[in-house]
């Protein structure tokens, strides 16, 4: 049995004082006790609070992020940083995706994200073909996790076409594309090797897949995290409309039945109708603030979602920063800028801190399907302790915390993070990130000197 004290800790009941955890030999937590006197073999902290889910990754994009903030010959938008993202991954190796993974899931965990949901489509070699091992770049996401504790949620994508209405695959897309039957058999090759990770599914948007094709790979995959990007940009929405008459989370909610399964990454431009079934749907918004605000892509109606209960989680997608504070914080000020009012996204009288920290810990654990995102019996030991000396913490209590945290710290307050019970970052640094930032370092100078 591990066990730790907390002066404060942040609860499904809210704030406790002095609370004794044990966390048992499988990572669970066996028992919790507010109001404790601390085991003189206890870990102790201060400040306790559940780690995070980040819903949404493509981890191979962190290699580039900072390298498309030069304006090019004409407008640029999102489909222009697309034609760069694909420049870069066509060089990328087996090894620099693992390597890239690493420290990206390092950085992660540093930041309080204690699981990552990988929305993985780089599947085949830079000429398009499969590789030996059809699960080879998917393997070296698992080993990237592996080496710094991450807990994963893989979700294999299936990419069958280049847009709506089977437009042909570009040469850029020819390392995602692959059939429906070889996403199942890559998603079964998975559970098998790895019988203790979570494996999803994710058609990679309506643009990507057909209707058979989405179908198919639903009714293959009877458990696990279903994952799709929908109605992130305005060009998106209006092809397919053209295509089917219909605006893409409109369709989905006609045609596949959304659910507790279902995450839906970035639904950013929702009519009215689709913010109120989607709430309604049980499923989960998996927005990506930070990356939404890059790209240009547009403001969620977050007001109108949150008052009708529905459910998000954040994730950093593009990882062009890893930090949870700038995703929550992103979401209320892109809201206030819109609506140029303050303290838009909590209920009278509540902190916005804690209301936005409280549900994106409860829909990021539905989205990845991980026993996490609170700190009770029974769940997983994903805890992170915050540190109280922090110039945005100290002083403060409870939901301030959050407050200071979310809004004020001009770096985060994470001093320690366990997964599963086991210390993964201490002091605020991730335990073997020395060895994954070496490693790191020489993939992107080699990556950066060919380019
Ligand atoms: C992705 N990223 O799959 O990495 C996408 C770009 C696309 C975001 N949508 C490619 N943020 O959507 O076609
Ligand atoms: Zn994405």
């Amino acid at each position: 049995m591990i066990k730790l004290f907390f002066a404060q800790a942040l609860l499904p009941t809210g704030w406790a004082e002095d609370v004794a955890v044990e966390v048992a030999p499988d990572g669970t937590i066996a028992r919790i006790e507010a109001g404790a006197v601390p085991a003189p073999e206890a870990s102790r902290a201060a400040i306790a609070v559940p780690g995070m889910a980040n819903v949404h990754s493509h981890a191979f994009q962190r290699g580039m992020a900072g390298l498309a903030e030069r304006a090019g010959p004409a407008e640029d938008s999102f489909w222009t940083w697309r034609e760069v993202m694909y420049g870069f991954l066509d060089r990328l190796t087996p090894d620099d995706v693992e390597s890239i993974a690493g420290q990206l899931y390092a950085e992660m965990l540093e930041a309080g994200f204690t699981a990552v949901g990988e929305f993985h489509y780089l599947h085949n070699d830079s000429d398009g073909s499969p590789y030996a091992d059809p699960a080879e770049l998917a393997e070296r996401i698992v080993a990237a996790a592996t080496t710094t504790g991450m807990a994963l949620t893989h979700l294999p994508v299936l990419y069958h076409q280049g847009s709506f209405g089977a437009a042909p695959s570009t040469p850029g897309q020819r390392r995602f594309v692959m059939d429906v039957e070889a996403v199942v058999r890559l998603i079964e090759t998975l559970r098998a090797r790895h019988p203790d990770l979570v494996v999803g599914a994710a058609p990679h948007s309506l643009r990507a897949v057909t209707p058979e094709s989405l179908r198919t790979l639903v009714e293959a995959c009877e458990s696990g995290p279903l994952h799709i990007h929908a109605a992130e940009q305005e060009k998106e929405v209006a092809d397919c409309l053209a295509w089917s008459g219909r605006r893409p989370v409109r369709w989905l909610l006609d045609e596949v039945g959304l659910g507790e399964r279902w995450c839906l990454i970035h639904c950013t431009h929702l009519d009215g109708g689709e913010v109120r079934d989607l709430a309604a749907s049980g499923a989960v918004a998996g927005l990506c603030p930070v990356t939404e605000a890059n790209l240009g892509d547009g403001i969620f109606r977050g007001v109108d979602y949150l008052g009708q209960s529905g459910r998000f989680g954040v994730g950093s997608d593009s990882h062009i920063r890893i930090d949870l504070a700038d995703e929550l914080r992103s979401l209320e000020y892109s809201q206030r800028l819109r609506d140029r009012r303050r303290n838009r996204l909590a209920a009278p009288g509540h902190s916005v801190g804690l209301t936005l920290f409280d549900k994106a810990r409860a829909g990021g654990a539905q989205a990845l399907a991980q026993n996490m995102g609170a700190i009770e019996a029974g769940r997983r030991a994903d805890i992170v302790t915050l540190d109280p000396d922090h110039p945005a913490l100290v002083g403060r209590q409870g939901d301030a915390l959050l407050d200071g945290w979310l809004f004020a710290a001009r770096r985060a307050p994470v001093d320690s993070v366990r997964v599963g019970g086991r210390l993964v970052v201490e002091g605020g640094r991730h335990v073997a990130g020395e060895a994954v930032a070496r490693r790191f370092a020489r993939t992107m100078q080699a990556l950066l000197a060919d380019a």
